[in-house]
């Protein structure tokens, strides 16, 4: 009897130390304070590669973390914030919110590090449906005010006063909100947000402008095994892969770019060929206006590529770009006869699906599996490509090309090797 009270004190008093009963009315349920969550947020008018890479530095933040001791650190998930009011999409076709799921594969995301959706975080607390979310901590980060200036490039960060005022709600959503927010310069990368979080018992945090945080180290084995788990979710993958079968002649078994099932068990490569065709990232839009000295003209783009096709006894381009229609065709016009030029264009029910994101990220699969590939400098959308091109295993000749504006003065873009 004795043994069994003892026991029972004991459980009691483990469940008091480490589990609260998170009661509303008259229902309650178990928590889990051991999970802390790391919410985070992007400066609005980076677009959707950007972020993309904005979320490699945090991912790899919570793969370290899995794997440390602590118990304070090793229990975050990295809570992935909804694609909303993105400034290159037009939202009159779009809906407000887009999960990660509509265009990655979370299972694949996962098998790197503990992530978890928005809307998954609040049915986690199920059944009571919570209605309102009050992130116990806000750090919005700041560059220092001095670093250009003095050159102080030390890792650092400080508690300081706001460069600007703080936003009071998050994500767009009336109903997630914070009490505490505070501002810090930071320098450093993402590994440093330790420091912070290690100086709380918050639960919830949010990083705000986390692009101000840098990669770890960029283009080493943990980077490339962040960027090789986020992979496109199965159903736009076979979207891109029947176009390229029924207009471009390709497959990945004829291409040699057929991946493992799982990206953990992919090895080192070099021997991707590539459908017969010229994939070239024509970027415009904004990029016309605000890099006049790097955007050529379409007389210019013209004798690019078809100097390229005939150079690599090739007919047949595809061309992804956010260009208006009436401009694309103007330069399509361009082209004789011998010269076939292709262009993704959704047909209506995809486009209802998934909207103007999808539609760019089948653009870039398609891309990325041509024999040859030529981007827009400066362009993330292009890094993404060359990335995924790096995946697949294709010669970096074959990648790491730009569309000049000067072709006596063109820039190569830095070629970064996958390392497994
Ligand atoms: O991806 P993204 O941010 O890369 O480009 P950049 C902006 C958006 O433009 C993409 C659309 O997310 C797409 O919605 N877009 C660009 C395209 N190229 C294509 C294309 O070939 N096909 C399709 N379908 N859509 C940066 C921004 O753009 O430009 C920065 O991230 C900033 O925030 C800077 O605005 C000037 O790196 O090209």
């Amino acid at each position: 009897m004795l043994i069994r009270t003892i026991s029972f004190l004991i459980i009691l008093l483990i469940n008091l130390v480490f589990c609260e009963d998170v009661c509303y009315k008259d229902k309650c349920q178990k928590s889990t304070p051991q999970n802390r969550y790391l919410f985070y947020d992007v400066n609005p008018p980076e677009g959707f590669n950007l972020r993309r890479d904005v979320y490699m530095r945090l991912v790899s933040l919570m793969h370290k973390l899995k794997h440390t001791n602590n118990p304070d650190l090793n229990k975050f998930k990295l809570v992935l914030p909804p694609w909303s009011h993105l400034v290159h999409w037009r939202y009159r076709e779009t809906p407000e919110y887009l999960p990660w799921s509509k265009f990655f594969d979370i299972e694949s995301l996962q098998r790197f590090a503990p992530v978890i959706e928005l809307h998954e975080y609040f049915s986690d607390l199920e059944p009571f449906k919570y209605t309102k979310l009050i992130l116990d901590r806000v750090y919005i980060l700041q560059h220092f005010e001095d670093m250009f200036e003095t050159g102080n490039f030390e890792e650092r960060w400080k508690v300081e006063k706001c460069h600007k005022p703080p936003k009071l709600k998050y994500f767009y959503y009336a109903n997630i909100t914070s009490n505490t927010v505070k501002c810090i310069s930071f320098h450093g990368p993402a590994t440093k947000l330790q420091e912070i979080f290690l100086k709380t018992n918050a639960r919830t945090i949010l990083i705000e402008h986390a692009e101000v945080v840098l990669h770890n180290t960029f283009g080493d084995k943990i980077y490339w095994q962040s960027r090789r788990s986020m992979r496109f979710n199965v159903k736009i993958r076979k979207i891109a892969s029947d176009f390229r079968n029924s207009y471009l002649n390709s497959s990945d078994e004829l291409d040699n770019t057929i991946l493992e099932q799982n990206w953990e068990d992919e090895k080192p490569k070099r021997n991707a060929i590539g459908g017969p065709y010229l994939a070239v990232h024509l970027r415009r839009r904004d990029f016309v206006r605000a890099r006049v000295n790097e955007i050529p003209d379409f007389n210019s783009v013209y004798s690019q590529i078809s100097k390229k096709l005939d150079e690599l006894k090739l007919h047949s381009v595809f061309i992804a770009t956010d260009s208006p229609e009436k401009e694309f065709n103007e330069l399509k016009s361009k082209f004789d006869k011998k010269y076939e030029v292709y262009r993704y264009i959704a047909p209506p029910e995809i486009e209802k699906e998934y909207h103007e994101a999808g539609v760019a990220i089948i653009d870039q699969i398609i891309c990325s599996h041509a024999r040859y590939f030529i981007g827009t400098s400066e362009s993330t959308f292009s890094f993404r490509i060359q990335e995924e091109r790096e995946i697949l295993g294709f010669r970096t000749n074959t990648t790491y090309n730009v569309l000049c504006k000067n072709k006596n003065n063109c820039k190569k873009p830095s070629v970064w090797q996958i390392v497994y």
